[in-house]
């Protein structure tokens, strides 16, 4: 049987890096011989894009921060049930951008959703099943929104937000990455894409299997 995987999850606000350092980190563990898969939330199966495609476009619509919640919450459970699980029970690593913790910040501290919903869902969908490791990568708010600035011509619903906005969700995650220091690993994100991801390479470096470090 094989080992099983290990999680891993990125995190940070919009322009952190993430997708980049994602790419650069399955390509370093597959140099290294292990098995992984690249996903990301909401989204990572068929079924879970679809509802990502329905959360993050902007509609007439009005969409509470609560129905988002559980909009975010039906993707993870299913993206969890038909791909992660699994790939973590083949002794795949799952590099995830983004997770739970996506919830906490953006739909905590970013809209004020109640933090108790939030972990009464959280261990209902996924009960103790949380990344080994999360990288969070931490940035100025400006700078992210200068790095991703003009890119979207329309921007989804969640870029047209303000800067006091996207300040609440990295006070959250700096106050995630505080209560839990073994698990969330902050990252300085204001640099080059190599030496974050030299950064990321330390911060899972004790996961590595002894042969493949
Ligand atoms: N969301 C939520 O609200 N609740 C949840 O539970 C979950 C998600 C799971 C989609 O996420 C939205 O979903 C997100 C939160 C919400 N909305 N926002 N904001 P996403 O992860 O798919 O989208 P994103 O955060 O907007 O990702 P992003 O803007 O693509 O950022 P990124 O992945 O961190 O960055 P990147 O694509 O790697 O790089 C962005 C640009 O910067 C690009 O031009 C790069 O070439 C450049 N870049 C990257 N690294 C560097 C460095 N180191 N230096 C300079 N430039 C760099």
């Amino acid at each position: 049987m094989s080992p099983a995987g290990r999680f891993i999850s990125l995190e940070g606000i919009e322009g952190a890096g993430k997708s980049t350092l994602a790419r650069a980190l399955e390509a370093a563990l597959r140099a290294r011989g292990l098995p992984v898969l690249l996903t990301r939330e909401p989204g990572g199966t068929p079924l879970a894009e679809q509802l990502r495609a329905l959360v993050l476009t902007r509609g007439a619509e009005h969409i509470s921060p609560e129905a988002e919640t559980l909009l975010m919450f039906a993707a993870r459970a299913i993206h969890l049930d038909n791909l992660i699980r699994p790939a973590l029970a083949a002794g795949t690593w799952v590099i995830c951008d983004r997770f739970t913790d996506a919830t906490r910040a953006y739909q905590g501290g970013g809209c004020g959703v109640d933090g108790a919903l939030i972990e009464h869902l959280a261990g209902a969908v996924h009960g103790a099943l949380w990344p080994h490791r999360t990288l969070l990568l931490d940035l100025p708010v400006e700078l992210g929104i200068e790095r991703v600035r003009g890119r979207r011509s329309q921007g989804d619903r969640f870029e047209d937000e303000h800067r006091r906005f996207f300040d609440g969700v990295r006070r959250r995650y700096l106050e995630l990455a505080a209560s839990e220091p073994d698990r969330v690993r902050l990252l300085d994100a204001s640099g080059t894409p190599e030496s974050l991801r030299e950064q990321a390479l330390a911060a899972v470096a004790d996961l590595l299997p002894r042969s493949a470090d």
